[in-house]
């Protein structure tokens, strides 16, 4: 479906006249009306949303407290349940959250663990499940929607962290249908597995910086998705630090601070920069990178990516964390203006630190995944369908089938080294994400160009831009049911989603 498509169907569905002419005028989008982008105006939110309070200290977010006596495990309890949040003065929240946090508490295990988390589902009337996003779990431990836990029960997931495993990964529900939801309500949380002992120095500290997303309607309640969400994945008003809006952190100027930054908002692409503060990357999805890469200016994350940045605030100052403008396709009115939103601030003051020790040359081996015999190639599509006046049914689909949960769209041998090939001959961007490993990119194809990463790196989730094709080497170590989909959530819950049966 394109863009003249929609329009189309726009006026199919009997948005006519003004309407009409308001999704024509959202194809400038600089329009705005009152201050606001008139794409937010065609939303069910209101147009003086509630005001979030800014500038508060970035607050550090509580850890998930160990329950095990023995060395070498981590035994907890994570309960999802409902909660009432304050973003807004005067105004309570209903939201979801794990142990009545949102974002949920930091799980921080080292490598080598035996992990064993017993979940509680007490979200009323909605089965749920925790998918360990990134992470080397038995396909039976990963929270699949085949394993959906029903409201009033629980489960405990088992499994133990590798050596070599040490990575900023995440949390969060995946169940049929529902995963969206819950997520945007409030269900994501970071998990950090570390080394027993790590390259970088610790006087740069290890500061989480957990990206969510968040839309409030005047009485302070989370907004239903809309058509255009379904359509999009939901972009909130306000993305959010640990939870808070434009938080502020103080540092000593000389400060060099390592930051591990996670998209977990639905659907929201964040191309990120701090401006004139030099940033080394460090760390993708599965953990740290070969060598630092100096020198970068800014980092796209699609929703569900991480990376780990050494940011060198060296001089006293404000450094402002902002977006930078990043089209990933739009259908229908309403694309919101990304740029330059302040998402953090760091002020650097005081005493200066004179002596900061050096990033190391080398962090860690990532060997290179050699090519393979085995081919495989996933083609993302949309199709949209009306059911009469104003209904319409999308569907979000890989090689032009729907998500089934009782169909193996693909075997694949463990161990076994496969060369898959996601093409994108849609209009929008999709990020491509699969469970229980982590897969390097070959190259990317747009546009007959080829171009390979500037540097290797262990990724469980690629952005698959608009009419490109990312060719990945994957490898699965354990064998059973794995998923792919498109981790702009919406798309995922509507279909854009098959599973791999890995096998002896
Ligand atoms: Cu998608």
């Amino acid at each position: 479906m394109n863009r003249r498509e929609f329009l189309l169907t726009g006026a199919a569905m009997g948005v006519s006249g003004p309407a009409l002419a308001l999704m024509n005028t959202m194809d400038h989008d600089k329009s705005r009306m009152g201050g606001r982008p008139l794409g937010q105006m065609m939303r069910s939110a209101p147009v003086a949303g509630p005001v979030l309070p800014e500038g508060a200290p970035l607050r550090e977010l509580p850890r998930l407290a160990n329950m095990a006596t023995a060395d070498g495990r981590f035994e907890a309890e994570l309960m999802a349940g409902a909660a009432k949040a304050r973003f807004a003065d005067g105004l309570d929240t209903p939201i979801l959250a794990y142990n009545g946090e949102s974002p949920g508490p930091v799980i921080e295990v080292a490598e080598g663990d035996r992990v064993r988390i017993t979940f509680r589902n007490a979200i009323p009337n909605q089965a749920s499940t925790i998918h360990w996003h990134g992470m080397p779990v038995p396909a039976d431990q990963d929270g699949n929607p085949v394993d959906a836990v029903a409201s009033g029960d629980g489960l405990t997931y088992e499994f133990t962290l590798p050596e070599g495993s040490a990575a900023s990964y995440w949390y969060h529900p995946h169940v049929s249908r529902l995963t969206a939801e819950q997520v945007y309500r409030g269900l994501a949380g970071a998990f950090l597995v570390k080394p027993k002992v790590g390259p970088i120095p610790a006087a740069y500290g290890d500061t989480v910086l957990f990206f969510t997303d968040l839309r409030l309607a005047a009485d302070g309640s989370l907004p239903a998705d809309s058509m255009a969400d379904r359509m999009n994945g939901r972009i909130g008003d306000h993305v959010l630090v640990n939870g808070q809006k434009q938080p502020v952190l103080t540092v000593q100027p000389g400060t060099r601070r390592r930051f591990r930054l996670f998209n977990a908002t639905n659907a929201r692409f964040l191309r990120l920069t701090f401006g004139d503060a030099p940033m080394t990357i460090i760390g993708s999805d599965g953990g740290l990178l070969a060598a630092p890469v100096q020198g970068a200016t800014e980092i796209l994350l699609s929703p569900a990516e991480r990376a780990e940045v050494v940011v060198a605030f060296e001089k006293a100052g404000s450094f402002a964390l902002r977006t930078l403008s990043y089209d990933h396709g739009w259908m229908g009115p309403g694309r919101p203006d990304d740029r330059d939103l302040t998402l953090m601030s760091v002020e650097a003051r005081g005493a200066a630190l004179t002596e900061m020790p050096p990033l190391p040359q080398a962090l860690r081996q990532v060997p290179e995944l050699a090519a393979s015999a085995v081919r495989r190639r996933f083609v993302f599509g949309e199709s949209m369908t009306m059911g009469g006046p104003g209904s319409m049914t999308i569907a979000f689909m890989i090689n032009g089938k729907t998500f089934d949960m009782a169909r193996v769209d693909v075997e694949m041998r463990v161990g076994q080294i496969e060369l898959w090939e996601i093409q994108n001959p849609t209009d929008m961007d999709h990020p491509f994400h699969i469970h229980g490993t982590q897969f390097q990119v070959v190259e990317v194809e747009r546009n007959d160009r080829i171009s390979r990463p500037a540097y290797r790196a262990w990724k469980d989730t690629i952005n698959v831009a608009r009419g490109a094709t990312v060719r990945i080497a994957v490898r699965q170590e354990l064998t059973g049911l794995r998923l792919y989909h498109c981790h702009i959530l919406e798309h995922e819950d509507q279909g854009m989603m098959g599973i791999v049966d890995v096998v002896a």
